[in-house]
């Protein structure tokens, strides 16, 4: 397998997304999750009134952005499609994919649903495979204490490596737990070290193979191992993101090429 490009540009998402970056004060945050468990709850309590909706860029899917202020510096919450992956298998996971991954939110957090956190984990750990800026959200607490089960947050941050947060976000429960944290790691205050999955010996035996290539090309703009193992899954999508995101107006392109 060999990989072609010359040069990389500037990521466009947030542009086309009219959100304006820079400047110490507002950070961008990008909201995730399986369907149903309470995202666009979180994303209403957060924000209140201060909301657009629009189309993700090109796409028919819906796009919600909104503001809050917490300790006076201004976050934009991004509510992404819910999604069982980042697979790029449909238009939400590619959607819910290439913001977190071109789009560069300074937090990401991951809600998920304590009466099913098993099923909620596996994208939780896809996120963690892409960035370091996440927050383990998990909602309906109120809901798990009324079946009987009881979620060990500290355990499973001990675990994970990341911070984790218990809301019933329907009444407002947690919130304030979780606009600190995302403060936290949004800032540089708290460092995260997520327990990335490793693979079998054949597997990691090829990534470690590609880092190093994959480096020169993308210039520190995206994760080299994460895109390793897109490439070694097959997944021409992520090759199509990055010509789209970051070397759209470049007249360069990343090719993928399979041989001796
Ligand atoms: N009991 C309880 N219900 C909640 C909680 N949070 C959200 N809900 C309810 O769960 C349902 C789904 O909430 P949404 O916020 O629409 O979930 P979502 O993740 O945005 O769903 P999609 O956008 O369809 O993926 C709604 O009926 C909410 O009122 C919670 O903490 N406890
Ligand atoms: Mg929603």
């Amino acid at each position: 397998m060999g990989l072609t490009c010359q040069s990389c540009g500037k990521a466009l998402l947030n542009e086309q997304l009219n959100i304006k970056v820079g400047g110490n004060e507002k950070f961008i945050v990008a909201l995730a999750g399986n369907p149903n468990v309470g995202k666009s709850t979180v994303f209403n309590a957060l924000t209140g009134l201060k909301q657009h909706t629009g189309n993700w860029p090109g796409k028919t899917v819906t796009n919600a952005r909104g503001s809050y202020t917490y300790k006076n510096r201004k976050f934009t919450l991004v509510d992404l499609p819910g999604t069982y992956s980042l697979l790029a298998n449909s238009v939400e996971e590619q959607v819910a994919r290439d913001f977190i991954c071109f789009g560069k939110p300074n937090a990401t957090i991951v809600v998920t649903d304590a009466t099913c956190l098993e099923r909620n984990l596996n994208l939780v750990l896809q996120v963690m495979e892409l960035t370091d800026n996440i927050i383990l959200c998990v909602n309906l607490m109120d809901e798990a204490k009324r079946k009987g089960i009881s979620v060990n947050i500290q355990a499973l941050q001990e675990i994970l490596g990341v911070p984790v947060v218990g809301t019933t976000a329907r009444n407002g429960k947690g919130l304030n737990q979780l606009m600190d944290k995302v403060y936290n790691i949004a800032l540089g205050l708290e460092k995260t070290s997520p327990k990335k999955p490793v693979y079998n010996e054949a597997i990691e035996k090829e990534v470690e193979h590609l880092i190093p290539k994959l480096k020169n090309i993308l210039d520190d703009k995206l994760d080299p191992r994460w895109v390793a193992l897109k490439l070694l899954e097959g997944d021409q999508t992520i090759l199509d993101s990055i010509n789209q995101f970051l070397y759209k107006n470049t007249h360069k392109e990343v090719v993928c090429f399979y041989g001796s």
